[in-house]
C-alpha cells in the first residue's frame, strides 16, 4: 500500500472552496467488502425497526423492498466501516486537513435506492455539529457506488463560508435541516460526480446537497465525521454519543 499525501494545490483548493475530491483512493476489492457487509447489516436493521423508527430511516415509496435511506454510526457498529474510517491511506490526509490529533465522532451511510432515493437538502454540517471551533470538523464522504448527476452525487458551493447560516427543518422531517430559503437561493451550487472508491472531503461550513436518485442504479456512500481533539461540540442540532468516539492514529 503506497501512502499518499495531498499536494499544495489540493490543500489550496480545499481552503479556497471548502471541499476537495480525491479519485479512487480505495480499490474495488476494499469497497466491495464494505458493500457486502452493508447488504447484510441493512437487511437485519430493516427487520429490527419499529414503526416510529421507519419514518426516520426508510424512504417513502410504494415499493416494499430495499428502501432504507440511511444507517447511523457504521464506524461504531461494523468493523468493515471502522477499518475504512481509520484506514492508513486516509488518516494522513485527514491530518493534513484538520490536524494530527483527531477522532471520528459520528458516521452515516447515505443510501439512495434507484428511483426512490430522495434528496438531501442544502445544509452545512457545522449546523448539526455545533463545534466551538468551526475549522475543527471535517467530513470524509466516500463513494461506495459511482455517484453521478442522475443518481444523486453531491453538489457544493465553491466559495468557502466563514459563518454557519440559519437552518430550518420541515415540521415532520426534523432530520432534514436546511439553510433558510432566502439564504440558500444566493448560493451558487455545482455537481461533483465521483467514482466508487473516491473521496470527497468537506469543511463543516461548506454548503452541500444531493439530488434524488432518478436512475436505475443505487447511490450508496459513507460519511465519516472527524473532530480535532482539542475542540468540543457545544451547540449541536442533534445529539452525538461520546461513547461512540473512535481514536484516529
Ligand atoms: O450522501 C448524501 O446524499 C448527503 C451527504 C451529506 O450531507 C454529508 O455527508 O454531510
Amino acid at each position: 500500500m503506497s501512502k499518499q499525501a495531498l499536494d499544495e494545490q489540493q490543500l489550496e483548493q480545499f481552503h479556497q472552496t471548502g471541499h476537495l475530491t480525491v479519485d479512487r483512493l480505495f480499490d474495488s476489492q476494499t469497497i466491495q467488502s464494505v458493500l457486502d457487509d452493508l447488504v447484510i447489516w441493512s437487511r437485519d436493521f430493516l427487520k429490527s425497526l419499529s414503526e416510529k423508527e421507519r419514518h426516520w430511516y426508510v424512504e417513502k415509496s410504494d415499493d416494499e423492498t430495499n428502501r432504507l435511506r440511511k444507517l447511523d454510526n457504521p464506524a461504531f457498529h461494523r468493523e468493515s466501516f471502522s477499518e475504512l474510517g481509520t484506514h492508513a491511506l486516509l488518516v494522513p490526509l485527514i491530518q493534513q486537513l484538520i490536524g494530527s490529533e483527531t477522532h471520528l465522532f459520528f458516521s452515516q451511510v447515505f443510501m439512495k435506492p434507484p428511483g426512490v432515493g430522495g434528496p438531501k437538502p442544502i445544509h452545512q454540517d457545522n449546523f448539526y455539529f455545533g463545534p466551538d471551533d468551526l475549522d475543527a470538523t471535517l467530513t470524509v464522504w466516500i463513494a461506495l457506488d459511482d455517484a453521478t448527476t442522475s443518481n444523486g452525487c453531491l453538489h457544493y458551493c465553491n466559495q468557502h463560508q466563514t459563518e454557519v447560516l440559519p437552518h430550518v427543518a420541515p415540521k415532520d422531517e426534523p432530520f432534514n435541516l436546511q439553510i433558510r430559503g432566502d439564504l440558500r437561493n444566493q448560493l451558487d451550487m455545482h455537481p461533483f460526480p465521483i467514482k466508487s472508491g473516491g473521496i470527497s472531503f468537506h469543511h463543516g461550513n461548506t454548503p452541500h446537497f444531493s439530488a434524488p436518485n432518478l436512475s436505475e442504479r443505487p447511490r450508496r456512500a459513507v460519511a465519516f465525521h472527524y473532530l480535532r481533539n482539542d475542540a468540543r461540540l457545544i451547540n449541536s442540532g442533534l445529539s452525538y454519543d461520546s461513547a461512540m468516539k473512535i481514536a484516529v492514529h
